[in-house]
């Protein structure tokens, strides 16, 4: 029976955090074992904001460690560098060419990022929904794990394959391109800051503090959750909107410890932040223990690590230039033999 098909990524942007591995990561590690999943460390995307080359380099080989330390598998999951496999770049242009302008403009993480980079804003960050929506196609994929940060673009690339090729260029009412479903999480989808429990954790907040990154050490998680916002409440509950921090903080809890929202929210309900803080901290450094463990032991060997992405690649080229090809064709491009 064929497998339905998965396709993520995460932008070697930085370090990665909680949010990145609880809100994606961790479920494309649930998701392969029954969908066969295409992941790739997205770093076209990573050059939409200005970026250091040297830190592109590198952040590229930790996500992509990071992704088989936290489990993804590559005997069964296709692990690659999106640069890697040129189809990407190519389809991208093809869409640019017939997506409106306006639909672009009216994307809110490019009016947020943009406000951020003043006037150093690039064409890039705004095609970059066009860029996704490539990435998300070539691969037929059925559904997209996302954070709920992500569902505006998701339906973009919604609308690029229905609207502007599979009813302009399908024959027979055959579709061309997949339409594909957002699969939304229901915990992890977003995780918050640490400093402000209604901004989202991300990896470009200036302040360090407002994250764990998934290779911080002990010591660093103790004092970042030490730091971490609270209020003057006693019980630490979900879902009171007037408490964005607690709500946070026990949603991170109840997954790094394993006990889930409920059984959480009984151990939790009627502590103090002094008795809860050390709680969610000896959870986290328990969680990302093997996975840090695993991490260093990756990065001795980057020949294996560079093996991994290569094997990853050639898989990714077979299904990217299949799909490509059927773009090109209904498009009227002339088909090379080769
Ligand atoms: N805080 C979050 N909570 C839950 N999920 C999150 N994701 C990111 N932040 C959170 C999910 O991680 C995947 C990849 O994200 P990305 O790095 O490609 O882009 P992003 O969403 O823009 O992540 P950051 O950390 O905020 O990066 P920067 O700061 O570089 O823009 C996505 O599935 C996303 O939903």
């Amino acid at each position: 029976m064929n497998r339905k098909r998965i396709f993520s990524g995460v932008q070697p942007t930085g370090s990665l955090h909680i949010g990145n591995w609880l809100g994606a990561i961790r479920n494309w590690v649930e998701l392969q074992k029954s969908h066969e999943a295409f992941v790739c460390v997205v770093d076209l995307h990573a050059i939409t904001t200005p970026h250091n080359p040297k830190e592109l380099l590198e952040n590229t080989l930790s996500t992509a460690a990071l992704y088989k330390a936290c489990g993804m598998d590559p005997d069964i999951s296709s692990i690659f560098v999106q640069s890697h496999v040129k189809a990407h770049s190519e389809l991208c242009w093809l869409l640019n060419c017939i997506t409106p302008l306006n639909w672009m403009e009216r994307m809110i993480q490019f009016k947020e990022k943009a406000i951020k980079q003043g006037d150093n804003v690039s064409i890039g960050l705004l095609d970059y929904p066009v860029l996704m929506a490539a990435d998300i196609l070539l691969y037929d994929t059925d559904l997209v794990p996302v954070g709920e940060d992500q569902k505006q673009h998701l339906e973009l690339a919604r609308d690029i394959a229905q609207q502007r090729i599979n009813s302009r260029f399908g024959i027979n009412e055959e579709n061309i391109l997949k339409v594909p479903q957002p699969l939304i999480m229901k915990e992890g989808a977003k995780i918050m800051s640490l400093c402000d429990g209604k901004v989202k954790m991300s990896k470009s907040d200036s302040n360090e503090n407002s994250r764990i990154s998934l290779l911080d050490s002990p010591d660093l998680i103790r004092k970042k959750i030490k730091r971490a916002k609270t209020d003057a409440e006693i019980g630490i509950e979900f879902n009171n909107i007037n408490r964005p921090e607690a709500d946070n903080l026990l949603g991170i809890y109840s997954i790094v410890s394993g006990l889930g929202k409920e059984k959480a929210a009984i151990e939790c309900g009627e502590i103090g932040w002094g008795k809860f803080k050390p709680l969610l901290t000896d959870a986290l450094i328990s969680a990302l223990e093997p996975i840090q463990k695993e991490y260093f032991i990756l990065r001795e060997d980057n020949d294996y690590l560079k093996k991994i992405l290569e094997n990853g690649q050639s898989k990714a080229d077979e299904v990217a230039n299949r799909t490509l090809k059927r773009v090109k064709k209904v498009m009227g491009f002339l088909q090379r033999e080769i």
